[in-house]
Order: C-alpha cells, then sequence, then structure tokens
C-alpha cells in the first residue's frame, strides 16, 4: 500500500518537474515502459495469492491510468508552452514598411559600370581580363617597365612608397596597372589580348585628382601586331564606349618609358554648347595614351623582341565616367553619399552588352 503510494507520488513528481517533451516521455518509459516501475510491479501480482491480487490488481491498474492520464495532462500544458514560446519568438509586426528588395534599391557605381562596360566591349574583340596586387614591387612597377634606377619618371610618378624591407627592397603602392601585363607575359606564351582594370595610386589629389583613382590598359602580343591594329581598335573602342556612330581621332607623338613609339590619343568634340559634345564639332579632348611596347619591356617580360611585337594602352576610368555620364566632380566618387549614389548609379541587373546597349 504504501509503496503503491510512495511510487505513485514519486512518479507523479517527475512528471511535474519534465520541463520537455522528451524528459516527460523518459519518465513515461520510465513507469509504463516494459521495464518501468509500474510495469516490474505488474510482474509481482502473479506470484500473489488470489486475495493479495484481488486488491493489488486494481491498485495498480489504477495507477497506471492515474499515471497515462498525468502524463497526457503534462504533453498537452507542455506542447501548449511550445506554441506560446515559439509565437513569442516568432513574432512579427505587421505594421512594418516592407524591406525593399536589394536588386531594386541598390546600385552599382559608375566606375564600375565604366569598367564593366569597357571589359564588355573588349571581350567582344577576343580579350581576356587580368588582374594583379595593388602593392607591388619596385621591379614590376619602374624597373621592368623601362624606367631606369634614378630616372626622374619614377618621381614624377608621385609614388607611394612603403619603409624598406630588411632585404633593403622598397614596396610600393602600384601607379599603374601595367605590372600586371609583365606578370601576364612572364606566364603565358603570346598571343596575348588582355585589358587590366583596377585601382592606381599616385600622391597627389585636388579637385579632379584623387589618390586612388582607376585605371584599364590594355596589351596585344603577337607576330605581327601594329600601329594600324592599334589605331583601328582604339577607334572602335572609342565609338563603341561613347556611343557615336562616327568619330574622328588625332594621334600626337609622346612619351612614355615603357613605349617606343608613343602615341597620346584625342577624340573630335564641340565644346561650345553647356555640355561637350563628342564625335561632332571641331575641338579635340585627350583620352588616352598608347604606343608600340618598348623591346625592354618586351624582354623584361621573357617576350623575345626579335619574334613579337606589341602595342598597349592605358586609359583613366575615372576621368571618361565624368565624361560619359556628365558628372562634374570627381570628389564625390568616393564620398559614399547615397543622394549621389542614387542619382549617379546604375541598376544592378541592367549588364551593360554590346547586344542590349552598354549604358541601356
Ligand atoms: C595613360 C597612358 C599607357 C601603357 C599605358 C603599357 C604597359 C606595358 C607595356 C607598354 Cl606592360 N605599355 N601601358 C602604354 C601606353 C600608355 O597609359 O595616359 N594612361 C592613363
Amino acid at each position: 500500500m504504501t509503496d503503491i503510494q510512495t511510487l505513485e507520488s514519486a512518479i507523479l513528481a517527475e512528471i511535474e518537474a519534465a520541463t520537455d517533451e522528451t524528459a516527460l516521455d523518459a519518465v513515461r518509459v520510465g513507469a509504463l515502459g516494459k521495464k518501468g516501475s509500474i510495469s516490474e510491479q505488474m510482474k509481482t501480482l502473479g506470484k500473489m495469492t488470489p486475495e493479495e491480487r484481488q486488491t493489488m490488481g486494481p491498485l495498480l491498474n489504477g495507477l497506471k491510468t492515474k499515471v497515462a492520464d498525468a502524463v497526457k495532462t503534462r504533453q498537452d500544458v507542455l506542447k501548449r508552452a511550445g506554441v506560446e514560446a515559439r509565437l513569442a519568438s516568432e513574432r512579427v509586426d505587421v505594421t512594418l514598411p516592407g524591406r525593399p528588395n536589394p536588386l531594386e534599391k541598390g546600385r552599382i557605381h559608375p566606375i564600375t559600370q565604366v569598367m564593366d562596360e569597357i571589359t564588355a566591349i573588349f571581350a567582344d574583340m577576343g580579350f581576356s581580363v587580368a588582374e594583379g596586387p595593388d602593392i607591388e614591387t619596385d621591379y614590376y612597377n619602374f624597373t621592368a617597365l623601362n624606367f631606369p634606377e634614378g630616372h626622374p619618371a619614377r618621381e614624377m610618378h608621385d609614388t607611394f612608397f612603403f619603409n624598406p624591407d630588411e632585404n633593403g627592397e622598397r614596396r610600393v603602392l602600384r601607379t599603374h596597372t601595367s605590372p600586371v601585363q609583365i606578370r601576364t607575359m612572364e606566364t603565358q606564351k603570346p598571343p596575348i589580348r588582355i585589358v587590366i582594370p583596377g585601382k592606381t595610386y599616385r600622391q597627389d589629389s585636388d579637385a579632379t585628382h584623387s589618390a586612388m583613382f582607376h585605371q584599364l590598359e590594355g596589351l596585344v602580343i603577337d607576330e605581327k601586331a601594329n600601329i594600324a591594329n592599334l589605331k583601328w581598335m582604339l577607334q572602335e573602342f572609342c565609338k563603341t564606349f561613347f556611343e557615336v556612330p562616327s568619330l574622328n581621332m588625332r594621334f600626337r607623338p609622346s612619351f612614355f618609358p615603357f613605349t617606343e613609339p608613343s602615341l597620346e590619343v584625342d577624340i573630335q568634340c564641340d565644346r561650345s554648347g553647356a555640355e561637350v559634345k563628342l564625335g561632332e564639332g571641331d575641338d579635340w579632348m585627350e583620352i588616352l595614351g598608347s604606343g608600340m611596347v618598348h623591346p625592354n619591356v618586351l624582354r623584361a617580360g621573357g617576350v623575345d623582341p626579335d619574334v613579337y611585337q606589341g602595342f598597349a594602352w592605358g586609359i583613366g576610368i575615372d576621368r571618361i565616367a565624368m565624361l560619359k555620364y556628365g558628372m562634374p566632380d570627381l570628389r564625390p566618387f568616393f564620398e559614399a553619399d547615397q543622394r549621389w549614389i542614387n542619382h549617379y548609379g546604375f541598376r544592378p541587373l541592367d549588364m551593360p552588352t554590346l547586344f542590349d546597349g552598354l549604358s541601356a
């Protein structure tokens, strides 16, 4: 008698103490399962006298029912508590304003847009895109590009120099993307047709110059690459990029250490109105630099100048972005002002392609 009462209060206490459904089920199995405490008691009925059995049988059955009922009641409580907890944790304020889809609200920076436009044009001409590190060695930034040691051109670039390392070598923030061309020549056999978009750094900044700016360079190397190819290709590029059907160009002799001969390229424009019009008028605007790759540069890249020749060019991205999209000031490019990017930015899914239009 007391045994059964003790067992009953022990089991009922365990049921009350169970704080989740798994714990409760363990209690149930511990009492009513095959080897549970109540089932063990049931097994003793067979060895009892008929009188004992007559009192113990109903008592144990009653206990069984009571425990089963208590488990069920506790289960309902725990289930409801679980639902309440979930409702509380997953509560949603349906009166909050909806979040705009990032694809609708986000904007592509004009620099990224212009880089994508230019790479789309050159990809169509069979070029691939190459990239390299922003931090370069003095060798890749200058020496391999035919800048003699101590030549003033090294200082002309207003280079950001790092402190010299233990070997006395000083690394630099690349002043142009040309080191990538040297690295490519070292690892790829001609013919080579690459464009290199990327960040470049020079220590001069004012209203029209930022210490970090963007350049896109191109390189073609094969056995017959020549100035006629260069001129045609740049003309096709300018017409496609500025989205004009025809465009006069002017090639002026210039100097870069890494090209010989070197040419600066102007495009026809009209500045008589409020805004500059390209492809009409009788004025000129400088747009890019180019030339035939200097034999010393080919040699530095492991290319034999007696077998191969090449041409290269470089364009300042930031400036032609301002020109194409009528942005009068360079400084907001890097100010992360939402109002500016909302005004001048591009929709993320409108990828520039030659068949859909570059700036659709
Ligand atoms: C400019 C002029 C230029 C190059 C860049 C180049 C690279 C190698 C060899 C030869 Cl590895 N040339 N690049 C050539 C001519 C001009 O850039 O005014 N850029 C904004």
